[in-house]
């Protein structure tokens, strides 16, 4: 554990010979204790905190900082923000005895894994930037970075949530204005940088003027990470906390130090001016830089730099930095070191970023000034076309990550199912009759190609576009997110055919034999959907209306297949046989592959084996690393692998 300490100096600003402000660290090797149950890879791992900590290390950084160890925080604290019940549940994982308890409780929330030592991390985070934000207050130091884990941002008033347990931000922000009212901070400035919306942080606050919550995300009109509307830049907080909360939502990926900075330049920083805020905390994820497998932009710690410095210029440099989300560890190792660096007012880091911002960029900043704008006087200009018009254009997408591997054959299956009278745009009673029955009958929808990555399934359900589709979803009829998801393998062999497709180009698609064999292993990303939401992402694969007035899988056929392993489909197509894999929590897992028949022509050569393209490999990679399955190592070679050996 790093204790207090170790801070090799605390005599500031003569030892080293240079001035430098009063910095504060915290980093505590407990929080390196919550991992995976299994020791399955994990993205949010214990690392990530370790090669930061090495890092300040090397470069000495560390060594002209005041070092704390983690401090735990107090259940009152969290209450602050959480409920009582979160508290107590949270509070309880560790006097758990057996993993399954444990297990149960993660897989109530969304994108969470817990063990016996989660809890104490933990409360060791939202302690940690508690503490270190009071002394900040305080003027014991002039700012500090809390390098924790698990993060915070995602986790709501009442359940964990995206890898995070407690909010630490907005808890250390409540402490300092509900808690320390002597202390003076009355206006708190929260900036997320982090690549995700902080959609439990913009809920604690929402109502909140103290609180002027600025997120900067990659939203992709709801499609990213944590799904949904929240992000949005028409979210702009409510009653009194009107005006008080910022979303910048990036409309693609890729975005760098030239986006992020124009977002700085053009809202941040005026906005920040007409508030003045008495200190800064900084939900300070490094997913946003380059080589972040999550993330997919291109921060620079160069760029990471200028960000922070720009902040400094607020609340006499009262600033305090905690970690959220951030995968590669090297970028966070670097971006961290650059932001140490700033905070002890070294010399600048040298770096150069890309030119301009993306043409998407200037729209979303142009549409954030302009709703922000009635409670931000300086957000009223126009920005002038000598600026806008500094642009990098987004490369013509030239292919489409839509799953519909019998895409090619929609214009037969067209013809052969007028009978779905697909032309027909009304919904009448008859069309949505079978809709009541199905809408009762939960399914696990089980996906192993391109479905896997979330946001893409998710488009048949609540409808939109990600990155590299071509058309957008129309989504299902009932548009709940799924219930439940899950990761499994199952013992049959995933393997990629065809020619080309309409959606990937030249190479090949997945399938899986729909015949078991224990030697293969397939992993396969589990929804939990109604029967209704299967047949419409059944509709849509085939590029069928979704306002049939028949199911193409009703519970007649849920029945048989669940006797006979699998049935082929009336629309015919590749993707025209259902197979159930079995049953989880009593409902059936099904999934949609070739029949017997083509595993046959593809074995005889008939049919040849065709390696998928680089974007259909990237789709598949980037759902079995975002969910937390695969590392991207494993997850390349796992479909590499399927992809190479004969049939
Ligand atoms: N299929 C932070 O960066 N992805 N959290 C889950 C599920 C969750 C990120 C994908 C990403 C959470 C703090
Ligand atoms: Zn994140």
């Amino acid at each position: 554990m790093a204790m207090a300490g170790e801070s090799s100096n605390n005599n500031y600003g003569d030892c080293d010979g240079k001035s430098h402000r009063k910095v504060g660290l915290v980093y505590d090797e407990t929080m390196c204790k919550h991992d995976t149950p299994n020791g399955e890879d994990h993205p949010e791992c214990p690392d990530r905190i370790r090669v930061i900590w090495e890092k300040l290390q090397l470069a000495g950084v560390s060594q002209r900082c005041v070092v704390f160890g983690g401090s735990k925080a107090e259940d009152k604290h969290l209450q602050l923000v959480h409920t009582k019940d979160h508290v107590s549940v949270v509070k309880s994982l560790s006097t758990k005895k057996k993993d399954y308890r444990r297990n149960r409780i993660a897989s109530q929330w969304n994108s969470i894994y817990l063990n016996g030592s989660s809890s104490e991390a933990a409360f060791l985070a939202a302690g940690s930037v508690v503490e270190l934000a009071e002394k900040v207050a305080e003027g014991e130091l002039d700012c500090g970075y809390a390098i924790v884990r698990p993060p915070g941002h995602h986790a709501e008033p009442d359940e964990a949530m995206g890898f995070c347990l407690f909010n630490n931000v907005a808890v250390a922000a409540s402490y300092l204005l509900d808690e320390r009212p002597e202390l003076g901070v009355k206006k708190i400035l929260i900036v997320d940088w982090d690549v995700h919306h902080g959609n439990g942080t913009q809920k604690m606050f929402w109502k909140d003027p103290r609180v002027l919550f600025f997120s900067v995300h990659r939203h992709e009109h709801g499609g990213f990470y944590p799904a949904g509307d929240d992000g949005d830049h028409n979210m702009v907080g409510e009653g009194p906390g009107e005006g008080f909360n910022i979303n910048v939502p990036w409309e693609q990926g890729r975005c760098g130090d030239a986006d992020y900075l124009a977002a700085w330049d053009h809202i941040l920083i005026p906005v920040a001016k007409e508030f003045n805020p008495d200190i800064i905390l900084l939900s300070a994820g490094f997913d946003a830089a380059i080589g972040d497998p999550l993330g997919g932009c291109r921060v620079t710690p160069y760029g990471y730099s200028v960000m922070l410095k720009k902040l400094m210029e607020f609340a006499q440099g009262k600033i305090v930095l905690a970690l959220e989300g951030g995968y590669n560890l090297d970028s966070i190792a670097k971006s961290s070191l650059a932001c140490v660096q700033v905070l002890l007012e070294d010399k600048p880091i040298q770096g150069s970023s890309e030119a301009y911002p993306f043409e998407s960029t200037w729209r979303v900043i142009q549409a954030v000034r302009k709703k922000l704008s009635a409670y931000w006087p300086s957000l009223a200009d126009v920005l002038s076309s000598n600026l806008i018009d500094q642009k990098t254009s987004t490369p013509i997408i030239v292919f489409s990550s839509s799953d519909s591997e019998t895409e090619d054959y929609a214009d037969d299956i067209l013809d052969q199912m007028s009978r779905l009278n697909i032309e027909n745009h009304h919904v009448d009673t008859v069309s949505t009759s079978w809709r009541r029955d199905l809408s009762k009958v939960d399914v696990w929808y089980a996906s192993f190609g391109s479905n896997m990555w979330k946001p893409r399934f998710l488009c048949y359900i609540l409808g939109g576009q990600v990155e590299g589709m071509k058309k957008v979803c129309v989504g299902s009829m009932d548009k709940t997110p799924p219930k439940q998801i899950m990761w499994e393998s199952f013992p049959h062999r995933l393997f990629f055919g065809r020619e080309s497709s309409v959606t990937w180009g030249v190479g090949g698609v997945a399938f899986i034999n729909p015949l078991t064999n224990l030697n293969d292993q397939t992993h396969m990303c589990l929804y939990r959907i109604t029967l209704e939401q299967f047949n419409d992402v059944l509709f849509q694969e085939n590029g069928l209306k979704v306002d049939s007035d028949s199911p193409l899988f009703g519970l007649d056929t849920l029945q048989l297949v669940e006797k006979k392993g699998s049935i082929p489909l009336a629309s015919g197509g590749w993707y025209g046989n259902i197979v159930c894999l079995g049953k989880e929590c009593d409902i059936p897992i099904l999934t949609m592959t070739c029949t017997l028949s083509a595993v046959e022509k593809f074995k005889s050569g008939e049919i040849p084996l065709r390696p998928p393209s680089e974007a259909y490999v990237n789709t598949m990679v980037r759902g079995l690393v975002e969910g937390g399955r695969l590392s991207e190592e494993e997850a390349k070679a796992y479909i590499d692998n399927a992809a190479s050996k004969p049939l």
